[in-house]
């Protein structure tokens, strides 16, 4: 299996994330994607290309224009009002203060653009997001001209972002970008499904009143995990896209035995549905060992679960989300990808 991999992904480094009341490292950092490069070259999975340059119109035909200009300049925009450190969010239009107009000050633009604090920008952050989201779109080429299957290492993830925010360690869509540039090109239905341990609020946000895509997310139960305030399950889709929204909250503990079982439950609708593409929004968040996540899947686990999403038989585009336990995420993410080819 191909796997398109860029090392621009090293340019974006927060330095800090707020958690429990300290500032501790950022869970989503370099050496995440540099364990994956390291194990799937150990196993020989197969050849890893650098991403070609789509350009910014596949990434416009997902994100809004001011926010991906947002993206381009914000650095720019923190440092030139005498910020330093990494741009982070201290002010929104909160519940009580809706967004009237936009404010032009660099912290209301924050503040509006970011869907919550965790998440540290740094100067090539936005470097990074788009090498991420090219990756995607190379790995697509491969299974638009026939492979049946393509692995794109992305970094940063992108699952949290809809069209005009970021969060949750993501910046560009890059599932959901490759998702609306293969209907660009031909196909008439995508499923997107998304097995990290979070819900893909920005996913489903993007495509909830479409029909043309069908989304379906496996992740821990809103009422006690991020991103919260959104993965339930009567979440189901509006308008066109009433019914094309899936979602399976799960509980604290989840063993693989239960997982499986919701597993099972969006494969058959992925069979119903009958999509020219399948894009797995591959987050290994849901190990034993992840450090801010609560199911409990295994190393075999994943060889497992590859077998089953193989089971589809149609053209399968990965692409990496979160995971956390960093030194299993090498051999976790290569499993399904293993799991996968057997
Ligand atoms: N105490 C991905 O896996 N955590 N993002 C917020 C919760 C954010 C995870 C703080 C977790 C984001 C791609
Ligand atoms: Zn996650």
């Amino acid at each position: 299996m191909l796997t398109v991999y860029s090392d621009r992904h090293t340019l974006h480094h927060a330095h800090a994330e707020p958690f429990g009341g300290t500032v501790v490292e950022p869970f989503e950092c370099p050496q995440r994607a540099e364990y994956v490069l390291a194990r799937l070259r150990e196993v020989g999975l197969g050849p890893v290309n650098t991403p070609a340059d789509h350009g910014l119109e596949p990434i416009l035909r997902v994100h809004d224009a001011g926010y991906v200009q947002f993206l381009q300049t914000v650095w720019a925009d923190w440092t030139a009002a005498g910020f330093s450190g990494q741009v982070t969010p201290s002010v929104w239009p909160g519940r009580t203060m809706p967004f009237r107009r936009p404010s032009s000050h660099i912290e209301a633009r924050v503040g509006y653009h970011a869907l919550c604090g965790e998440t540290g920008i740094v100067e090539g952050t936005w470097e990074a997001a788009y090498w991420s989201a090219q990756a995607a779109l190379t790995a697509l080429d491969a299974v638009l001209a026939g492979d049946r299957a393509a692995f794109a290492l992305c970094r940063p993830p992108g699952h949290h972002a809809p069209k005009d925010q970021y969060g949750g360690y993501c910046f560009l869509n890059n599932a959901a970008i490759a998702a609306q540039a293969a209907l660009d090109r031909g196909a008439q239905r995508v499923a997107v499904l998304d097995v990290d341990f979070h819900h893909g609020n920005g996913t489903q946000e993007i495509f909830y009143d479409r029909s043309d895509v069908l989304f379906l997310s496996l992740h821990g139960t809103p009422d006690q995990a991020y991103p919260y305030f959104m993965g339930w399950e009567d979440e189901t889709g509006s308008g066109d896209g009433a019914g094309f929204t899936a979602n399976y909250p799960l509980p604290a503990g989840t063993p693989y035995s239960v997982w499986k079982q919701a597993l099972e439950q969006a494969l058959d609708r992925i069979r119903d549905y009958a999509p020219d593409l399948l894009v797995i929004s591959l987050g290994l968040d849901t190990y034993e060992q992840d450090p801010i996540s609560f199911f409990k899947l295994t190393a075999a686990d994943y060889l497992d679960y590859g077998g089953l999403l193989a089971g589809l038989t149609l053209p399968t585009l990965f692409v990496m989300e979160g995971g956390y336990a960093v030194e299993d995420l090498g051999i976790n993410t290569v499993n399904v990808l293993q799991g996968f080819e057997t």
